[in-house]
């Protein structure tokens, strides 16, 4: 169970992120659209029960809504991450104190090694690391190393060549009971045999970063597939509109770390 959640509230220059998609067709995200979505996740978060702290937008770096990349979390202890980006690597400094507050405990990646909390994906006891442009060798070997002193275990997944997905958690998603659920190019892969699997199809791809929130599941609105799909699983999807944060190439998990 989730009782508390960091978030973080997008700046007016939410929109001069980084962003690959939102050259491509999307668009630019509207703020005063981002602040209503923002707020309405916050809601559902509440609603689920979890405690929020909201953190001040942060101009400095037009990304840092998406706070899920400064942190990876464990039951007792913390990482702090090594962003991939360079316009990002500031951000971590500006959650350490608001997180350590509840994690004494801590870990810190650190150069050559690069991470990204996106690429970071939890499965109980059990952590898959995404290889991608934002997470290198040394930082998954780092993590790794962590996650082993704490007692889970790691395995990496290489996402390089996926041109769809920025990091793994783009395309994949634990929702809890043994369940996965993993974008059509990475359903097959060796690694996650053995788990049961909710496949997402192509035209619905950004809806495989999903969140299981206690008794609930956070998934994109408009992904009436997998909507249908994790109902049939038993699952109670909660769907929340993500257009902006899309834009930007944000899934619903980036924006909020829980604990
Ligand atoms: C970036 O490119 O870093 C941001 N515009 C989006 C980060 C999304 N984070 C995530 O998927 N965990």
């Amino acid at each position: 169970m989730f009782k508390h959640a960091i978030v973080r509230k997008p700046g007016e220059n939410f929109s001069e992120g980084l962003t690959t998609v939102g050259q491509g067709g999307l668009g630019l995200p509207v703020y005063w659209k981002a602040l209503e979505q923002h707020a309405a996740y916050c809601k559902a978060l509440e609603a689920c029960g979890l405690q929020l702290t909201v953190l001040e937008k942060d101009l400095d770096h037009p990304d840092s809504t998406f706070v899920e990349d400064a942190a990876v979390l464990m039951k007792q202890a913390a990482v702090l991450t090594h962003p991939g980006a360079e316009s990002r690597a500031g951000e971590v400094a500006r959650i350490r104190e608001p997180l350590l507050q509840f994690f004494p405990k801590h870990y810190e990646i650190t150069a050559p090694g690069t991470l990204d909390g996106g690429d970071i994906c939890e499965a109980d006891q059990h952590f898959f690391i995404g290889i991608s442009h934002r997470t290198n060798a040394a930082g998954a070997r780092q993590l790794a190393d962590f996650l082993a002193q704490e007692g889970y275990t790691a395995s990496f997944v290489d996402v390089r060549a996926m041109t769809t997905i920025l990091h793994l958690k783009s395309g994949i998603s634990y929702i809890g009971d043994n369940t996965l659920v993993l974008m059509d190019e990475l359903a097959d892969h060796p690694q996650f045999q053995g788990y049961r699997i909710i496949r997402v199809t192509e035209s619905e791809r950004y809806a495989a970063n999903c969140v299981r929130i206690n008794d609930r599941v956070f998934i994109a609105a408009g992904f009436a597939v997998l909507e249908a799909s994790l109902k049939q699983h038993g699952y109670r999807p909660w769907a929340l509109d993500m257009s902006e944060y899309r834009k930007m190439d944000g899934g619903l998990s980036c924006l909020s770390l829980r604990f």
